[in-house]
């Protein structure tokens, strides 16, 4: 989609939107009870939006958001699907592992109060993004890492589990016949999910979750779980999530250079734009790695920008739920 259009889309969608909760005055509410809501000044809420075609994961937020809950009750249930999601090969269960076969973990959450948590190289819990939801809730800490962060997850009930699918173990031996031990950089090997949620009172949540780059060393942690990287959330400005090569989103402090476009008057669109270009200025004439980064802005109005084509996210609103390609630095 050339840009000028996908601008108007994304104009068009905007205004729908607002269109959609001024009307109804529920914020966008669906189901037999949205007309019943009083005709407040309506949130642009509820919206729910993640990176790459994860429908069932906005699917689930959704039906959160939908029933009055939270965006940070719908974050954590809508990363959760792909956590457990076997045939996801870059989250959780069944995720791709390091190089010396172990499935580790990195989650990140926020709140709509600027609180935090994240788990850094968990091993053998399904959901790494509720056991940094439990840091974040109930530890004076922020982040928790490797077997402490395991040790905590077993203390707070989360049960432990093999991780390492059938499917993963054999493609990991498969690698180390030819991969001469180096980890992959492949530029579209990334699912990673991260999830930007506005609830009906307006409030702003995100969840990123991640096994990270397939085969890389142990002890390599990557941008999905450091706050401001990965993800970030200001809860008066709008949020962003990335997804891609860590390495390349952490230098840039990613999401939240994109929460900071926004906030001096940005949409989430330029915003996104303008946070890929930073990553770009650094590596000049390099083609060899994906990015993708998503926005959500306290207006409700989202954007997205990768480096290659192939990007693309799945939004939820009062409009409906559909899969938008992202506009791309590099055509192909
Ligand atoms: C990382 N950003 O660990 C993640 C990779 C990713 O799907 O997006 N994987 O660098």
């Amino acid at each position: 989609m050339h840009r000028r259009k996908f601008l108007k889309n994304s104009s068009l969608g905007s205004a729908g939107l607002l269109g959609a909760a001024t009307l109804a005055g529920c914020g966008g509410k669906t189901g037999p009870e949205a007309g019943a809501a009083p005709m407040l000044a309506a949130s642009p809420g509820p919206v729910a939006l993640c990176t790459w075609d994860f429908g069932n994961a906005t699917e689930k937020a959704w039906s959160v958001l939908n029933a009055g809950g939270s965006a940070l009750d719908a974050v954590e249930a809508g990363v959760k699907v792909e956590e457990a999601n076997a045939d996801n090969q870059t989250v959780g269960l069944g995720g791709r592992p390091d190089r010396d076969g172990h499935v580790t973990l990195d989650a990140c959450i926020m709140d709509p109060a600027g609180n935090c948590g994240s788990v850094m190289g968990l091993e053998g819990f399904l959901h790494p993004v509720s056991v940094a939801r439990k840091v974040m809730e109930e530890t004076p800490h922020v982040i928790l890492i490797g077997e402490g962060a395991a040790a905590f997850a077993l203390e707070a009930g989360f049960e432990k589990q093999e991780l390492l699918t059938e499917a993963s173990r054999r493609e990991w031996e498969e690698w180390k016949k030819t991969s001469d031990y180096q980890p992959v950089i492949n530029i579209e090997n990334h699912d990673t999910i991260g999830m930007l949620c506005m609830d009906e009172a307006g409030d702003l949540s995100g969840a990123c979750t991640t096994s990270g780059l397939a085969y890389k060393m142990r002890g390599r942690v990557g941008d999905s779980p450091v706050i401001g990287a990965g993800l970030y959330v200001d809860n008066e400005v709008g949020g962003a999530t990335a997804t891609g090569l860590g390495e390349e989103v952490i230098r840039t402090v990613g999401s939240f250079l994109i929460v900071e476009l926004m906030r001096q008057g940005m949409s989430p669109q330029e915003a996104c734009e303008e946070g890929v270009r930073r990553i770009m200025a650094k590596n000049q004439g390099r083609t060899d790695f994906q990015i993708g980064f998503i926005a959500l802005n306290k207006q409700g109005q989202t954007g997205a920008f990768c480096i290659h084509p192939g990007f693309s996210y799945r939004l939820y609103n009062g409009e409906g739920h559909r899969n938008i390609p992202s506009e791309t630095f590099l055509k192909s």
